[in-house]
């Protein structure tokens, strides 16, 4: 079947996780295309004016950047756009705002807030990620303490939770809204789903996941969508 286009990414985007999840979801065929984190800002057919993975490039070479707006053009074109329409436009605009803002924030205190956490993280992505020989040893190496000792610790003490915490508030403050429904969007994902499992999946290729996987009613959700991937 003809490729609907590439998604240029990382392994361990967060951003490029929601992407792929959607594209999952869809089944939609497509290549992925995963750049050396040394060479993002050369390599990127977006370059030089946006250097952020994922990049989605159709199957007429348009390019397409930022992971919502991407995940809002794919449902658009290849699903009439049923996952980001709704009959409650304000809870949907409000939550998916709520998830990119508060999700995305949380992965690094989980992935790097220890220093324990942050060798484990730099290490398992230096194996991940398609680095060159001599980039993979220095990311191993130099990576972590710039992870932990300058971002993460930062975003630990600002937001004064330890980042299990954090992330158990943020799935019951999630989960609270779907009612009696297994879904944010009801019965069946919408984009806000796909959006949050990609942020939420993006920490599971690592041991802290299992920080995560004591909250009872965030986990049902978790492989309830998980369930749903075509994959
Ligand atoms: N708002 C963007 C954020 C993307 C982003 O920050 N991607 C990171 C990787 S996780 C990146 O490419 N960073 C490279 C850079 O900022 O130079 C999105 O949702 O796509």
């Amino acid at each position: 079947m003809a490729k609907a286009g590439q998604l240029h990414m990382l392994y361990t985007c967060p951003f490029c996780w929601k992407v792929r999840g959607l594209l999952e979801y869809l089944d939609i065929p497509h290549e992925r295309i995963q750049v050396n984190p040394m060479r993002i800002k050369k390599t990127l057919p977006s370059a030089p004016e946006w250097k952020k993975v994922p990049v989605w490039v159709d199957s007429q070479q348009e390019v397409f950047v930022d992971s919502t707006p991407i995940m809002k053009h794919i449902d658009s074109v290849h699903n009439d756009g049923e996952l980001w329409s709704s009959n409650d436009e304000e809870r949907r605009d409000k939550w998916m705002e709520w998830v990119d803002l508060h999700m995305s924030k949380a992965t690094i205190p989980i992935l790097y807030g220890s220093l324990g956490s942050a060798l484990k993280t730099t290490t398992m992505v230096s194996k991940l990620e398609n680095f060159g020989f001599f980039s993979k040893r220095l990311y191993a190496w130099a990576g972590f303490p710039i992870m932990w000792g300058i971002i993460a610790k930062k975003r630990v003490k600002k937001d004064g939770r330890t980042p299990k915490k954090l992330w158990h508030d943020l799935l019951s403050e999630f989960t609270e809204q779907f009612g009696d429904k297994p879904f944010f969007g009801g019965d069946k994902p919408d984009l806000i789903d796909l959006a949050a499992f990609g942020y939420v999946r993006s920490i599971s290729p690592y041991s802290q996941f299992s920080q995560l996987e004591d909250h009872e009613t965030g986990m049902n959700w978790y492989r309830a969508m998980e369930a749903t991937l075509k994959v």
